[in-house]
């Protein structure tokens, strides 16, 4: 239903926008059938994981879209970036964005690597190089970079500078599974690349990561830590884990695969929606992709600006989960504000001016194959109104209870 005038909001008792909660994540379902048919085989066959065929099936195919050499499936992400750390060899203190999901930090502390917060470029949201390079100690061996948002962070100047210093490079691609840089895709940079198929990524396999990478060596030491570092049936290498994707995990990421010309078709879609929807208002800005380059177009971002819209981020939300918008925060306040690293003393007092104000103003909004631009647009004419009926939104937000904000759920 599109709303007209500001009494047709719900914070001022208009029925929500939407019946059913739109969240940031809903999961993209590929092809059921062929779901089905790959389930039914594999219990047929009682193959339900230990590198089994399907899991074989899907590295096979998501080398074959990226053009990686090798494509090491794994249980998710995290244990994907954690395997790959220890593969590295990272020791000390490895340079890592602060502006990240809370994973990307929790997997190098969890191998008792050192994270160096480092700023984000304003501009793209990404690790700045030259901050980067200020934070390089005698004990930094590596920096991970984020391609957050599915915008590919800037691979040439980190590659120079950990050429320069003999420093590992890896990234956390979770968000940038069919994106590219400069026509080449994601998977191919660095020492390796960690991708993310949990159930709210573009592609998903229930949970689920992989890692790429184009290191035959490196290669082979992961696919071996991931097994508990067996190299045959009673031997083992090297300290492992178990980070193995299971048969059913990759029968939906293959499904999913069928269809991922159809979630990128429904995200383009969405987005230019949301572009045309929100042109020209004040104070909101939108994390634009580039249209030259491949793109998943997964993440709708928005910057909210107080001092030209005269409505801060916060309230907006609010605005937006009493429709059923459940947009979200990501990734604030930024890992450097979150414990352990907020009270260890380590970190204390630190200060990373762009990412504290970027994640204050952060905002994500609905998308994928669950939503249709028909629905983008509603949530474009709920923003514009609370936008150009900003003080009347924030003096009823003012008159409202907490108990009142709470009927609309908690971000
Ligand atoms: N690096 C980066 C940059 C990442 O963003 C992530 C994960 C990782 C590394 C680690 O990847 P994994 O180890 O997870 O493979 C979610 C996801 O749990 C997380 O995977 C993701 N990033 C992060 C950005 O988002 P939450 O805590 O926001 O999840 P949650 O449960 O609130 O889900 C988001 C929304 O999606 C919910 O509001 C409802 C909807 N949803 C969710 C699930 C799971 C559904 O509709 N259906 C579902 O099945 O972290």
């Amino acid at each position: 239903m599109i709303k007209a005038k500001i009494d047709d909001l719900a914070i001022f008792g208009a029925a929500p926008a939407f019946q059913r909660k739109l969240h940031v994540g809903c999961p993209n379902i590929g092809r059921r059938e062929s779901f089905f048919r790959r389930l039914n085989d594999l219990l047929d066959k009682r193959l339900l994981t230990n590198n089994g065929p399907l899991v074989q099936e899907f590295e096979e195919g998501i080398a074959r879209l990226t053009g990686a050499r090798h494509c090491i499936a794994m249980c998710n992400a995290t244990t994907g970036l954690e395997i790959a750390a220890r593969a590295l060899e990272l020791k000390g203190e490895v340079i890592v964005p602060s502006f990240t999901f809370i994973a990307t930090v929790h997997s190098l502390k969890w191998q008792e690597i050192t994270p160096v917060f480092c700023d984000i470029d304003p501009a793209t949201h990404n690790i700045d190089p030259k901050k980067a390079e200020a934070l390089i100690t005698p004990r930094t061996t590596g920096i991970l970079g984020v391609h957050l948002w599915g915008r590919p962070c800037n691979i040439e100047a980190l590659a120079e500078i950990a050429d320069r210093y003999k420093l590992k490079l890896f990234f956390d691609a979770a968000h940038a599974f069919g994106c590219s840089f400069k026509r080449r895709m994601i998977g191919n940079f660095g020492e390796a690349e960690v991708l993310s198929f949990h159930a709210t990524k573009f592609l998903n396999t229930f949970e689920g990561g992989a890692v790429l990478t184009n290191n035959d060596i490196l290669a082979k030491k992961i696919r071996l830590m991931k097994n508990f570092g067996f190299v045959g049936y009673d031997r083992v290498a090297y300290i492992g884990e178990n980070g193995k994707m299971s048969e059913v995990s990759a029968a939906m990421g293959l499904s999913g695969l069928e269809a991922m010309d159809d979630f990128v078709a429904a995200n383009t879609l969405n987005y230019k929606e949301y572009v045309k929807g929100l042109s020209g208002l004040p104070g909101v800005s939108m994390v634009r992709y580039d249209e030259s380059e491949k793109c998943n177009f997964q993440y709708i971002v928005l910057e909210i600006d107080e001092e030209f819209g005269h409505i801060d981020r916060d309230s907006l939300m609010n605005v937006l989960w009493s429709e059923n918008i459940l947009a979200r925060r990501y990734f604030y306040p930024g890992c450097h504000r979150q414990e352990p690293y907020r009270s260890d003393p380590l970190w204390e007092g630190l200060k990373l001016p762009e990412t504290e104000k970027i994640s204050e103003r952060v905002i994500l909004l609905p998308t994928g194959t669950n939503i249709n631009p028909d629905d983008a647009r509603i949530i474009c004419q709920i923003i514009r109104l609370a936008i150009e009926h900003a003080c009347v939104v924030r003096e009823r937000l003012a008159k409202m209870s907490d108990a009142e904000k709470q009927q609309f759920g908690t971000y």
